[in-house]
């Protein structure tokens, strides 16, 4: 089955191909002639979701889904949140990301984190939700060179590596994405 996924981030969609498995081939904006950068103006993950798998769906008119994540660590009351991509910079500078989060971390005893990533699936012209969360907490100190984005700072509960340090098979088998991206193929195969 093919199925396109409005990402750019090229770990995201090695990541969610590796979880759906040889039945879905993925499919990414580029590829159906849509460049530009999808918008993602809204406050809130599940906005951002359904903006960005309703603007490909209007521009291609076939079944998509976006996802969109967020780190929200207790102590900052929830931030970087839905603004993690541009925490520190307008781009999506991991290192810059990572370097600001250590500073607002500084000092804190709660360490206590999340990963939650909203997909947003568009099958047949219908919107439907799947939400994947992982719980964890933020070292001081970045650690491993897998993975992408805040991955070198959060070690989730029940391991003392952080997801930088796990093969990509260990870190979806426990992660926000491999979560939620499970939760779509059950729903897929259901109704496929
Ligand atoms: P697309 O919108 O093109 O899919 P993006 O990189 O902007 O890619 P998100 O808005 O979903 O993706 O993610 C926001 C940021 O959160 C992202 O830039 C990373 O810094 C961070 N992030 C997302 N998923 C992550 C993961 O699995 N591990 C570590 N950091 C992650």
């Amino acid at each position: 089955m093919k199925i396109i996924f409005a990402t750019n981030n090229a770990h995201k969609l090695s990541e969610v191909q590796a979880v759906l498995g040889d039945g879905f081939e993925l499919v990414t904006p580029r590829m159906c002639g849509v460049e530009e950068d999808i918008p993602e103006t809204s406050d809130t993950l599940e906005g951002n979701a359904s903006q960005k798998s309703h603007y490909l769906y209007e521009k291609t008119g076939l079944d998509c889904f976006a996802d969109d994540t967020g780190l929200e660590v207790e102590a900052l009351d929830g931030a970087p949140g839905v603004h993690s991509a541009r925490y520190a910079t307008d781009g999506h500078d991991f290192q810059a990301n990572n370097r600001l989060l250590l500073k607002n971390m500084e000092g804190k005893e709660n360490r206590r984190a999340r990963f939650r990533t909203v997909i947003s699936l568009i099958e047949g012209g219908e919107e439907h939700l799947f939400e994947g969360i992982v719980e964890g907490r933020i070292i001081d100190h970045e650690s491993g060179s897998e993975g992408f984005g805040y991955d070198p700072l959060f070690v989730p509960d029940g391991f003392d590596r952080t997801f930088a340090e796990m093969t990509a098979e260990e870190k979806n088998a426990v992660s926000h994405r491999g979560r939620a991206v499970r939760k779509l193929v059950e729903y897929l195969h259901k109704n496929a």
